[in-house]
């Protein structure tokens, strides 16, 4: 029986919403620094993305020596990752050491769903709710609740008449899943729709892949971690994370230096260039020379490279050719695989190409596409999710003089250092829109928000201060100059999650910031100018 830590007697310092690796890490700050919080989450285990993420194949796409924390020393040394991308169990049961090792279960509420969270005037703090019919009162509301949480679950009209299986690889069942045999498809090839389509072709009789926008994949080349690098990078663990943390991303100090420009070597070079990238495998291909994601005419470079080898790959010239994408490279998010296009020249897969023949409709059996029916036992939705936002906005968040989020967001989700939204003191966002976290290393970028934030929360006790709210002129001035950086690259080039034009109706507005050393460098100047662009109270 876990204690009741709350009441509504007994605010706590800081109610800390997702036990992900973002609350998981806030919670044991806050202890550590002496202030009392509590987590809740609506799931029944810790873990977050990789607790509901389960679907065949998922596994992260940045190593796991680099993607894990680095606040603990005695934690990375102890810890032993089997695989150089580590697969959704073992990063589950990283989470769950995480919260074991470190003591936090007792701060943690599980199958505890939050409703909403009302600013009290009369407290200065927030008030929450959960399913359960009960009450939280906390000075702070920490929303750990992940960018990518609430899965995109399309509105296919007709799709109730397939009486097969349907499932969703961000809502995927806890129970085994047994396929093999079985004649599957799968909607959707982002990084999701790749992994698993990349493993499902090997265990099911017949897969049929539906496809309304190729995907960019460079290979993982994963394998099973070399003992050698675990010892190299173990011997100074400090050091390999301060370096990562210079890095654009957080990541990717282990690859070799990027060049200037793709236009200023051979193409005899370039092709090199790439190729080596190819070799080593992962996203360092895009930083193989700084101006791809600046400069459209670099960008076509790399993207014909890997155009080339999706043609040198699948061996049916009209399948590769559907399977080259147009877009830029790196404007959607790259997927990172293990033999993706491979799997097209299995005699059990085949590419359905949704611009060439739409979805029209679904029978009890399958789906009619371009006038084809195609016969089907299950059904995966690899469609992605309502990132950054979908998850906040469907609470009822309200801030001061009952200002509800959704209005405040109306046109887009507004906010200041990707950390506060004004109108909603005490509010702080982990991993939300405005901040790095979809173009970094995402546990580097969750522990920069979570020191920075539990160092705001005890800086402001000791000051005597109650509240802390962006002002809506920082919160302007943030908003540009997200979209400023953004218009210097191609990511508004497609239409991505970043961008929210995945989903059908949503604001379109570019919802991350590239460059995380810029970025912790202006949060820490923020605070060095006495909480520049904050009204404390
Ligand atoms: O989702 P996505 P995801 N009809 O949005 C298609 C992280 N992640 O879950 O491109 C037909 O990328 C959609 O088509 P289009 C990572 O950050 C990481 O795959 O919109 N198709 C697209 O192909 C990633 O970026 C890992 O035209 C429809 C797909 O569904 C993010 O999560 C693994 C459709 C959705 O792709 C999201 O990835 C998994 C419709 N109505 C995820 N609606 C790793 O660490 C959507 N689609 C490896």
């Amino acid at each position: 029986m876990l204690p009741v830590i709350n009441t509504e007697a007994q605010p706590v310092d800081l109610l800390i919403v997702g036990a992900g690796f973002g609350g998981l890490y806030m919670l044991h700050r806050a202890r550590q620094q002496g202030l009392s919080a509590l987590v809740i989450d609506a799931a029944g285990g810790v873990g977050g993305t990789w607790y509901h993420n389960r679907y065949p194949g998922a596994r992260v796409d940045i190593q796991s020596l680099e993607y894990s924390f680095g606040f603990d020393e005695a934690l990375q040394q102890d810890w032993h990752w089997t695989e150089r991308y580590a697969g959704q169990p073992e990063l589950l049961r990283y989470a769950n050491h995480v919260a074991d090792r470190f003591g936090l279960r007792s701060g943690i509420l599980l199958d505890t769903r939050l409703t909403g969270a009302h600013f009290d005037e009369a407290t200065q703090g927030w008030m929450a709710f959960t399913a359960d019919g009960r009450r939280w009162q906390a000075r702070f509301l920490v929303m750990a609740t992940g960018p990518l949480s609430t899965p995109n679950q399309p509105d296919f009209p007709g799709l109730s008449d397939f009486k097969g299986q349907v499932l969703h690889t961000a809502a995927w069942p806890h129970q085994p899943v047994d396929l093999a045999g079985l004649r599957v498809g799968v909607i959707g090839t982002g990084s999701s729709g790749v992994q698993t389509i990349t493993t499902l072709a090997g265990e099911v009789a017949q897969l049929t892949v539906f496809q309304r926008t190729a995907s960019y994949a460079v290979p993982a080349h994963n394998g099973p971690l070399d003992a050698a690098l675990e010892a190299q990078v173990k011997a100074d663990y400090p050091g390999f994370r301060e370096r990562n943390r210079r890095m654009m991303g957080g990541f990717g100090s282990m690859l070799p230096p990027n060049r200037a420009s793709a236009l200023s070597v051979t193409p005899e070079e370039r092709q090199a260039i790439f190729e080596e990238r190819w070799q080593i495998g992962g996203f360092g291909l895009l930083g193989s020379f700084s101006d791809l994601i600046v400069n459209p005419v670099a960008n076509e470079m790399a993207a014909e490279f890997v155009r080339g080898k999706i043609r040198s790959i699948v061996h049916d010239p009209a399948t590769a050719a559907a399977l080259c994408p147009s877009h830029p490279i790196g404007c959607k998010r790259l997927c990172v695989d293990t033999g993706y296009y491979a799997s097209f020249n299995r005699p059990n897969v085949r590419l359905v190409d949704l611009q060439a023949a739409p979805i029209e409709g679904f029978t009890a059996t399958g789906l009619v596409t371009g006038g084809e029916a195609h016969t089907l036992d299950a059904l995966v939705l690899a469609t992605g999710f309502d990132a950054m936002t979908g998850t906040l906005l469907r609470l009822d968040l309200r801030g001061r003089g009952g200002l509800r989020l959704q209005d405040k967001w109306e046109a887009g989700p507004i906010n200041y250092l990707g950390l506060t939204v004004a109108g909603f003191p005490n509010l702080f966002n982990i991993s939300g829109p405005g901040a790095t976290a979809a173009f970094t290393n995402v546990i580097v970028a969750i522990e920069h928000q979570v020191q920075w934030i539990a160092d705001t929360v005890s800086d402001l006790a000791a000051r005597g201060v109650r509240t802390i709210e962006a002002t809506p002129e920082a919160e302007a001035d943030w908003v540009a100059h997200v979209n400023a950086v953004a218009a210097r690259t191609i990511y508004l080039n497609c239409n991505s999650w970043y961008l929210g034009a995945n989903i059908p109706g949503k604001p379109r507005m570019f919802m991350p910031l590239f460059g995380f050393p810029a970025y912790v460098a202006r949060c820490a100047e923020v605070v060095q100018q006495g909480y520049a662009g904050f009204v404390l109270g």
